[in-house]
Formats: structure tokens, C-alpha cells, sequence
């Protein structure tokens, strides 16, 4: 019989947990007066509703009102897609007067809800602002439209020899505007920190349609109060972004990779260790995997990196990334690593492979990134998007799945899996559910809040980097004060008086 560990069953019952639907009687729905004003202020392919005189395809406006995994589903009836800074201000202004909810859209590849409208908030989406402004190639500063595609922005800088401070496996879709609005972490943050110093200015259009422009290009401005650092991270509720100045670092000269099989994750920690010490100042990113992911991936058609046989007996798996500035000797370093982790007296690692070119380079990224877009093609998943010790990552998984096993939701019935992946350089943890036929209340009654207490239990945050979203709003006090929501509450009372902006996300 499987039972919960002791040290992971969390220690008290949140009285707290209810999921509050928020009341949005303070808004109006957007009708044919308020498109009529619109049309005045864009080109008619730029406006999109449901309403007679716009009549948009079911179709055409099914995207906006669904999420990335298809667990949150909007009302939307109207779509903006403003081209200028200018256009947004005079949309986001109406908006206030006639007291219209506005949900900021980006790539809508967030995880957390944060983009889809509640009830029936207008979306604004910044699609069609996707110009870069301008790029420094001596200092690597980049300044653009919030709209532009992450993806597209590398493209841009590459020529260059210069990358962005910040890559995930959305990149193709996700916005950069959206990435500061989710303060978005990815596979680089171990390397070059957070948006939170890379982001050196914000032009931002505020809840009553006044444009601050704070898109400094300066590295050091010591002026007072820094309010960009309110919306990076501010999941669209203080403001929309509509411009980003960005530090970009230039492209390391050698990056190279490494995939290692672990006999037990409690070797992940030593591991982790002697890997920093080793590698020193070129290690850049330390990803780790678990068997049951591994194995999805595989059966998804990523890798196979390692034989069956080589792979056998892993409890779990590690990526390891170096970038440097010397091929020859960031390779010796790596070597050296391999060598004295195979031939160790107790070895920490089963087997480990070392890319031989960008091929391969690439096969090893694309089973660590590819995992998302497996986990979706396996069911419906709950993504919990956690920070704990490190040490208790393992422990985390075991333990809902063990609750799931006790309470007769796992099996293909239900749970199909419970699976974990995730960022151990920076402590966070992709805690993976999923549920096989599509989601249902009870399944989501047996996760939360036990999920969130396990976490709290351990000081963690519920959310590391995805945000916060809708998902989470009634989970925050988790991980933050009561005095902490009161000045989050204060604060958005002085930038969004009305409640308009993306009403019903991240607040209590
Ligand atoms: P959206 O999903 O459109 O919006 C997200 C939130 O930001 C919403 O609240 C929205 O209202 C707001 N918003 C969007 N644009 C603006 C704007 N211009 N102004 C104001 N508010 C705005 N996240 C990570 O942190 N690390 C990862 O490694 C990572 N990997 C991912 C991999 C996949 C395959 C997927 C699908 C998602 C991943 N994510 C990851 C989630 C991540 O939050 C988003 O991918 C990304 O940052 C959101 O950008 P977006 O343009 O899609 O924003
Ligand atoms: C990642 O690190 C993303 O791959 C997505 O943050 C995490 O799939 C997830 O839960
Ligand atoms: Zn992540």
C-alpha cells in the first residue's frame, strides 16, 4: 500500500480555499455604439465581434477566447487589434468612459488564465504591433513593439551576434510584451537573470488611456520610484505595455550540452553541486527531467538520447548547458566533468552523452522544451508551477501522486500521470497532472488546495514563473501576506480605479 511520507503530507488544512467567482457589475458589455466609436479610431480589419454589424466568423474569434491548453474558455464578443501606442491610448480612454473591461492579449501562450476574458471584457490584442524601433549592436539594446514574437526578435538581434536575455519553448508564439507582463523565467534566467534587471524601460498605456513613457535606454537610472518594475509581472492589470526597451547580451562564442541519466533523484543535489563547481562560470543552464516525462517524450517521438538499455534503471534525467567563450576549453571542462562523474567511487550518474554538434545540440534541448506540447497531446493537464527546495522536488510529485492513488482518481480513468520537470537552478518545479478524459471538478477538488498547502508547508511560492493568472488568484495568500495583498490592492486602486484593467486576475 502506497502512503503519503510524513515530512511532504501538508501540516494544516486552509480554511481559506473557496474559488470566488468576482462580480463584474461595475461593467458593461461592449455593443454597437461602443464598435461604431472603435471604428473611429481603427481600420475596419483591425475590429472583430460577434455583433451584427461586425458579424466575424464564430471561427475567426474562437482563438481569442480560448487558452493555450483549452482549460479556460472567455466570452469575449469584440476583438481590438490597434497597430499604434496612440490607438491604444484612445481605445483604452473610451474604455474607462463607458466602463469596459479590457483583457491585454499577447501570444496567448500563458498557462495561467491571465489572458482570457471572465465575462465579456473586450480583448485587446497587440499582435499587430510588432515593430522593432530600434537596436544598438555596441550596447545590445533593443527597443520594440510589445507585440513583437520572441522568436522573431533572436532573428532580429542574431545578425548581430547578440541573443535575448530570455528563451522558452512559446518562442515562436509568445509576445515579448506578454513576457514581461508574466515576468516570464524560460531556460536562460539561471544565466541572465530576470526581466526584472534586463528590461531597462516600458512604455505602458495606463487604465485611463494616459501613455507613460518610461522606455529609457539607460543601464543605470537611480530617479526615484522604478514603476516599470509594477508591470513587469503585472499580468495586464495595472496597464498594457505597448513598448519594450530590452538589454540583449551578446551570443556566447561556444555553447555545448550535456544529457546525463541518474540513478536516484537524490543525487540531483550533490550532482548539482559538483557540476557549479566544475563548470564555474560557463554552466548556463541546469534542467532536470523525471522518468515519467522522460518516457512521454520518448513515446512522443523526442530522442531517444540514450539507448533503452543506457537509459534503464534512471530514476531521472539532467540537462546541463554550458556557454562560453572558447569552444576547446569549455569542451575540456565538460570532459573533465564526465570523466570524474563516471569514474567516481559512488558515481552520481549512470550514463551521460555530450553533444557532438548542433544537431545534436538541438535533439537535446528539443526533448527538455518539447515536453509542454507533450503533456498536451496526453490529456488535459493541471500545471502547477511551483518553487520549493530543491531537495523535496521529487517528493512533491510522489506525493500527489499517492494522493491521487488513494483517492481512486489514478489510472487511465482519471490521472493518467503525474510527472515533474523544471528549472532545478532556479528551484522550480513543473508538477505536471494529467487528466486523461479533459478535466473535472473532482479531480481538481483532490489537487487543490493540498497542492498549494505543500507548498506553503515549505515556504515556496505557488507560482515560480508562469504568474498568477485566474488560476491562482484565490491561492496567492499561500504565498504572500495578508499585508502584501493589501498594498497589491492598494496599488491597483491607484493605477485602475474603475477595475477595468484584465478585472478578476491575479487579486483576491
Ligand atoms: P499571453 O498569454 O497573451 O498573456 C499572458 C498575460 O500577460 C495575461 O495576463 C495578459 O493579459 C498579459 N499580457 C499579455 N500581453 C500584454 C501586454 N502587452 N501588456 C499587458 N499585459 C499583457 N513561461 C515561463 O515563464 N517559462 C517558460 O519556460 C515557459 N515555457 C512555455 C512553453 C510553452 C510551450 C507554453 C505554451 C508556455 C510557456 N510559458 C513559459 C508560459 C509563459 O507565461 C508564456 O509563454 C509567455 O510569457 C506569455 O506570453 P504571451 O505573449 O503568450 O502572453
Ligand atoms: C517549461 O519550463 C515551461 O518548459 C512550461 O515553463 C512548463 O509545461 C510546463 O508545465
Ligand atoms: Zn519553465
Amino acid at each position: 500500500m502506497l502512503r503519503l511520507h510524513n515530512s511532504i503530507r501538508p501540516a494544516f488544512r486552509s480554511r481559506r480555499w473557496a474559488h470566488n467567482i468576482p462580480s463584474f457589475s461595475h461593467l458593461n458589455t461592449v455593443n454597437e455604439e461602443d464598435l461604431a466609436h472603435f471604428s473611429s479610431i481603427l481600420a475596419p480589419t483591425s475590429i472583430l465581434s460577434t455583433l451584427p454589424s461586425i458579424s466575424t466568423p464564430a471561427d475567426d474569434i474562437a482563438p481569442y477566447n480560448v487558452d493555450w491548453m483549452g482549460k479556460y474558455h472567455g466570452q469575449a464578443n469584440s476583438v481590438l487589434r490597434p497597430r499604434t501606442t496612440q490607438q491604444v491610448s484612445e481605445i483604452v480612454k473610451y474604455c474607462a468612459q463607458r466602463k469596459i473591461g479590457i483583457v491585454p492579449q499577447g501570444g496567448n501562450t500563458g498557462l495561467v488564465g491571465g489572458g482570457i476574458s471572465l465575462q465579456k471584457e473586450i480583448v485587446l490584442s497587440l499582435g499587430a504591433m510588432n515593430n522593432v524601433r530600434s537596436f544598438d549592436p555596441v550596447s545590445g539594446i533593443l527597443v520594440a513593439d510589445a507585440g513583437c514574437i520572441l522568436q522573431s526578435l533572436s532573428e532580429h538581434i542574431a545578425p548581430h551576434n547578440h541573443i535575448m536575455p530570455l528563451d522558452l519553448g512559446a518562442k515562436g508564439s509568445c509576445q515579448i510584451g506578454g513576457n514581461i507582463s508574466t515576468n516570464a523565467g524560460g531556460l536562460r534566467l539561471l544565466r541572465y537573470g530576470s526581466l526584472h534587471g534586463t528590461v531597462l524601460g516600458l512604455e505602458v498605456v495606463l487604465p485611463d488611456g494616459t501613455i507613460l513613457d518610461q522606455l529609457s535606454t539607460l543601464r543605470k537610472d537611480n530617479t526615484g520610484y522604478d514603476l516599470k518594475q509594477l508591470f513587469i509581472g503585472g499580468e495586464g492589470t495595472l496597464g498594457i505595455v505597448t513598448g519594450v526597451s530590452i538589454l540583449t547580451p551578446p551570443a556566447p562564442q561556444a555553447t555545448n550540452n550535456i544529457f546525463l541519466a541518474l540513478p536516484h533523484f537524490d543525487n540531483v543535489l550533490p550532482l548539482f553541486q559538483i557540476v557549479k563547481r566544475q563548470l564555474g562560470e560557463i554552466m548556463s543552464a541546469f534542467e532536470y527531467i523525471d522518468r515519467t516525462a522522460y518516457d512521454m517524450g520518448l513515446q512522443h517521438g523526442l530522442g531517444p538520447l540514450l539507448s533503452a538499455d543506457e537509459a534503464g534503471g534512471s530514476q531521472c534525467f539532467v540537462l546541463v548547458e554550458t556557454s562560453g567563450g572558447n569552444q576547446d576549453h569549455d569542451l575540456e571542462k565538460l570532459n573533465n566533468l564526465l570523466e570524474s562523474l563516471l569514474t567516481a567511487d559512488e558515481p552520481l550518474i549512470n550514463t551521460g552523452v555530450l553533444s557532438q554538434s548542433p544537431t545534436q545540440f538541438n535533439s537535446i534541448w528539443a526533448l527538455r522544451e518539447g515536453l509542454t506540447e507533450c503533456v498536451q497531446k496526453e490529456g488535459k493537464p493541471y500545471k502547477y508551477d511551483v518553487s520549493v527546495p530543491l531537495a523535496d522536488f521529487q517528493k512533491v510529485v510522489d506525493a500527489v501522486r499517492e494522493r491521487m492513488i488513494s483517492k481512486g482518481l489514478y489510472g487511465d480513468h482519471a490521472i493518467s500521470k503525474v510527472m515533474g520537470y523544471g528549472h532545478v537552478g532556479d528551484g522550480n518545479l513543473h508538477l505536471n497532472v494529467i487528466a486523461k478524459h479533459g478535466y473535472r471538478p473532482e479531480l481538481e477538488a483532490a489537487l487543490e488546495p493540498f497542492i498549494y498547502e505543500i507548498v506553503a508547508d515549505r515556504k515556496g511560492s505557488v507560482s515560480a514563473e508562469h504568474g498568477i493568472g485566474s488560476m491562482k488568484r484565490d491561492a496567492l495568500h499561500y504565498s504572500k501576506s495578508d499585508v502584501s495583498i493589501d498594498w497589491m490592492r492598494k496599488i491597483k486602486q491607484v493605477f485602475d480605479p474603475l477595475n477595468i484593467m484584465n478585472p478578476g486576475k491575479v487579486i483576491p
